[in-house]
């Protein structure tokens, strides 16, 4: 079986067995195992601009881990290339973009130069690497002019790529000054596989719209004269092994002192990195509409917000920071008693063998992003919980996982009332109508599992023949 080449902004630091992994590392390095392979991306080390990255010395960059069949290869970036690639086009404009938030989006030729300048780095380095029948997958917004570089280089190989972020509605990806750019660069890929068909259609749209496209049947494009095939991968979780977690962690002693912090009061939790995306201004709100309607409630109920802190160099994100930090002294300020404190803002991150068992202990999980592309906490949440007394979970419908989830408790992140009033229903809600709702989303993720996610990308980039592809 030819061999696969996993291409990522960061390669995550893993080794078998470790529980600290994402659900995303944990999948690729799953697949990586199956058929032995590389993994190739950012080491996360800056270096001084003392050597433009075109002149690098040639050669292969170091491996720096092996585990059983998979190597694991990195590459650093001047500090050039992080401010310009990382820091600016990708987190500065890309995510705002395609989370819908023009507002909080910037433009910088400089910026989208040094986008560039890393894609055609990476692809350097992948040329050294790879053979000719090896399939590349590539990962997420950072990477979209990788396969066009690769191309540059003579690579004929199959080469997808899976956008774990929402793809932008045409009208807003246009306020990007390059975004016939991007879209032409994507369109190197032979598979771009999304989350939702939401995604998939938007994209579909601008390549027929803006570039003249034809959309062909099983979800093929052909785009100037090139043949794309797109695909929807919802991604997954493993929903034993997470279950598993919340039973092992049950008996930590950092469980038995939340227990009894709480003193019998129910619990609602959030977890999420800090970031304007996820809606963390609108829940605050909502939360505190939830206290001022609902006084029944008052010392009756504690929400828990675990939101470590993420891109912290990019303005936006310190703007977020200090806005809800402020709203959380508040919304305390004006509940709390001597005996309660409604609201646990924590600005930290906890193990992954932690963050199970808390989730199987709130009767709450609340997940409102104003738009995500997946939404792995929602999935987590409902795979922690015990089947035979579970907590209920508040979706935002804009969440991709809202597809799947549709037993959960919809909301429109943007109806503070609305939101208020799904609490409300949440902590109330009998335990028969617990079950049945957590049965029903259980069963739509154990069918989408990662093991599928994975498997079914991997299976449709290598069922590409070369007669296929490229030309349309
Ligand atoms: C992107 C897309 C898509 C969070 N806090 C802690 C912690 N986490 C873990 C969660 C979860 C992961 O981080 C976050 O995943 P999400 O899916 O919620 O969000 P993004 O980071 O924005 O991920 C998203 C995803 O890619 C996959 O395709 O679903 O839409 O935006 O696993 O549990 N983990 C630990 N401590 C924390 O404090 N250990």
């Amino acid at each position: 079986m030819s061999r696969l080449v996993v291409v990522s902004n960061r390669v995550a630091p893993i080794t078998e067995g470790e529980a600290t992994a994402g659900g995303l590392a944990a999948g690729v390095m799953d697949a990586l195992r199956h058929t032995g392979g590389l993994w190739f991306g950012w080491s996360g080390q800056t270096v001084p601009d003392v050597v433009p990255p075109e002149s690098l010395p040639p050669g292969l960059p170091p491996a720096v881990a092996r585990s059983g069949p998979v190597t694991l290869y990195t590459t650093d970036l001047t500090q050039r290339d992080y401010d310009d690639y990382y820091r600016g086009f990708a987190n500065g404009t890309l995510w705002p973009i395609l989370h819908h938030q023009t507002g909080l989006a910037r433009f910088d030729w400089q910026e989208f130069e040094g986008y560039r300048r890393v894609n055609a780095h990476f692809a350097r380095h992948l040329a050294d690497l790879v053979a000719p029948d090896d399939v590349i997958w590539a990962h997420d917004f950072h990477l979209l002019c990788l396969a066009g570089a690769l191309r540059d280089l003579g690579l004929q190989n199959r080469i997808g790529i899976f956008l774990h972020t929402p793809f932008a509605a045409p009208s807003v990806l246009m306020t990007v000054p390059v975004h016939a750019e991007l879209v032409r660069a994507l369109c190197q890929y032979d598979l771009i596989g999304f989350q939702t068909e939401g995604d998939r259609t938007a994209f579909a749209d601008y390549a027929c719209r803006e570039l003249g496209g034809t959309a062909l049947e099983g979800g093929a494009v052909s785009v100037e004269g090139r043949l794309v095939r797109t695909g929807v991968y919802p991604i997954g979780v493993d929903v034993d092994a997470l279950r598993a977690e919340a039973v092992a962690g049950a008996g930590e002693p950092q469980l038995a002192a939340l227990r009894s912090g709480l003193a019998g009061r129910a619990l609602m939790m959030s977890v999420e990195r800090l970031d304007y995306s996820k809606g963390l201004r609108q829940r605050f709100a909502a939360y505190e509409r939830f206290l001022a309607r609902h006084s029944e409630w008052h010392r009756r109920v504690e929400y828990l917000q675990i939101a470590p802190p993420s891109r912290t160099d990019v303005e936006a994100y310190q703007a977020i920071r200090r806005e809800l930090e402020g709203e959380a002294g508040r919304i305390n300020g004006r509940f709390a008693d001597l005996d309660w404190m409604p609201l646990r803002y924590l600005n930290r991150s906890f193990p992954r063998r932690a963050l199970m068992p808390l989730y199987a202990a709130a009767r709450v999980g609340l997940v409102t992003p104003l738009r995500d592309g997946m939404n792995l906490v929602a999935k987590e949440y409902v795979a922690a919980q015990d089947p035979a007394d579970p907590g209920a979970l508040v979706l935002s419908q804009f969440a991709g996982a809202a597809r799947e989830l549709d037993a959960a408790l919809l909301v429109n992140p943007h109806d503070e009332a609305g939101v208020a009033a799904a609490l409300a229903r949440a902590l109330a809600m009998p335990l028969e109508e617990r079950r049945e709702r957590h049965a029903a989303m259980l069963r739509v993720m154990r069918h989408n599992s990662l093991e599928r996610w994975r498997d079914r990308f991997v299976d449709d980039l290598r069922a590409l023949s070369t007669g296929e592809r490229g030309a349309a």
